[in-house]
């Protein structure tokens, strides 16, 4: 009969088996206790450490939906940079989604630490396997659209981005350092092209504006991903300090701070029982359609299959520039050999 512990370890070579067991088993509890000490006292976790498998793939899970979300969030704007109605909004729209690629290749790079390899990790976005968030598979309309990206999906983006500058692996954490930087400006030009139109444009323009934040409410608020009842990775990756504050509170801080700022731009958010609560100190909201969320989520959205459409396109005509820096690179690494006597 084999017990468990027999299945799951292989006896070293030479050794006998039920010795060597105990001694494996008491080595990955110990690393196991100091990987749960070093977490709960708030250090950082760097690539060689030890690290638990499911404190791995949860990360490669996470680090490369985020980087999908940034590639494929290239997409919807980028679809408006020929359109921008003035040098000055072109010019900005241009380096906003080259600064997307950026983050991209920031996180591919932090997920690449954990073992996964750039191409593992493309397959898995082409298959439909990895998911990419929600918010990217709504369609832009309009040029308002470019502005209300900025405030409301940038917005609540930064607003989930923020603590994970505090997340516990640190290849991620450096990364979104970075990336919060940069995405603090983008939601300063969606707001600053909001308030333009608001304020010196014409009505039409206002209209535009207006129809434009109807459209993106209830979609950014879905980004924070699904109730905290409902989410069933949180309670994991909070007590891993993945995550460090959850789905519902972020939602709840990004509603609090945006309807302000609704108002200075004068528009409306789409939702009659957004007000505040002054016992909670905090705004109520209405309800969200979390079956729209999860149909999203799953493949049925507006854009779904133009968005991967896309993606697997770039990445089949990008196969000869792959193939020509491959072979580059081994006739440099060819020639910095040393020559035989
Ligand atoms: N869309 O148990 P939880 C940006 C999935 S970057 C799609 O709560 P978790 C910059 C989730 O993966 C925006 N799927 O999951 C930009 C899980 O499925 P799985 C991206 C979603 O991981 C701006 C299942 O539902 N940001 O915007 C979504 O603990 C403008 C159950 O959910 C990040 O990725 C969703 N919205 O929490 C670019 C930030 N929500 O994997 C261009 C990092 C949930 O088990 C233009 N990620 N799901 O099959 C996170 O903070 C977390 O992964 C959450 C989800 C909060 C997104």
């Amino acid at each position: 009969m084999y017990t468990q512990a027999m299945d799951t370890l292989e006896p070293e070579p030479g050794k006998g088996g039920q010795a060597v067991q105990p001694a494996k088993q008491a080595e990955e509890v110990a690393l196991q206790q100091r990987f749960d000490a070093r977490i709960d006292a708030g250090d950082f976790i760097e690539p060689k450490d030890w690290m638990p498998e499911h404190y791995r793939k949860t990360l490669v899970r996470q680090i490369s939906q985020h980087a999908h979300s940034e590639i494929v969030g290239m997409l919807p704007e980028g679809n408006w940079i020929s359109r921008a109605p003035t040098l000055k909004r072109k010019a900005i729209l241009l380096a906003k989604v080259q600064d997307e690629g950026g983050h991209g290749l920031y996180l591919y790079a932090a997920a690449e630490t954990l073992g996964s390899s750039r191409d593992q990790l493309l397959a898995a976005l082409h298959t439909g396997k990895a998911k990419y968030s929600s918010i990217f598979n709504y369609p832009t309309l309009s040029w308002a659209d470019m502005g209300t990206i900025g405030w409301l999906v940038d917005g609540a983006a930064i607003m989930n981005q923020v603590p994970i500058c505090r997340c516990s692996y640190a290849p991620y954490a450096r990364a979104m350092v970075r990336i919060c930087r940069e995405e603090s400006f983008h939601q300063r030009q969606g707001y600053e092209a909001l308030l333009t139109m608001m304020q010196q444009g014409t009505d039409a323009q206002r209209a535009m504006v207006q129809e434009s934040v109807n459209r993106w409410w209830w979609p950014s608020i879905q980004m924070f991903g699904p109730p905290d009842d409902q989410s069933p990775n949180s309670a994991q990756s909070m007590r891993w300090g993945i995550k460090r504050i959850s789905n519902d509170a972020l939602r709840q801080k990004f509603i609090d701070a945006t309807v302000a700022q609704a108002k200075v731009l004068g528009v409306t958010l789409p939702d009659p029982d957004l007000k505040w609560n002054e016992a909670r100190q905090q705004h109520d909201h209405g309800s969200i359609d979390w079956s729209e969320f999860w149909r999203v989520v799953g493949g049925d959205g507006p854009c779904n299959r133009e968005r991967l459409g896309a993606r697997v396109k770039a990445w089949q005509d990008g196969a000869w520039v792959r193939e020509a820096a491959l072979a580059h690179a081994s006739k440099q690494a060819a020639a910095e050999q040393p020559a035989c006597a």
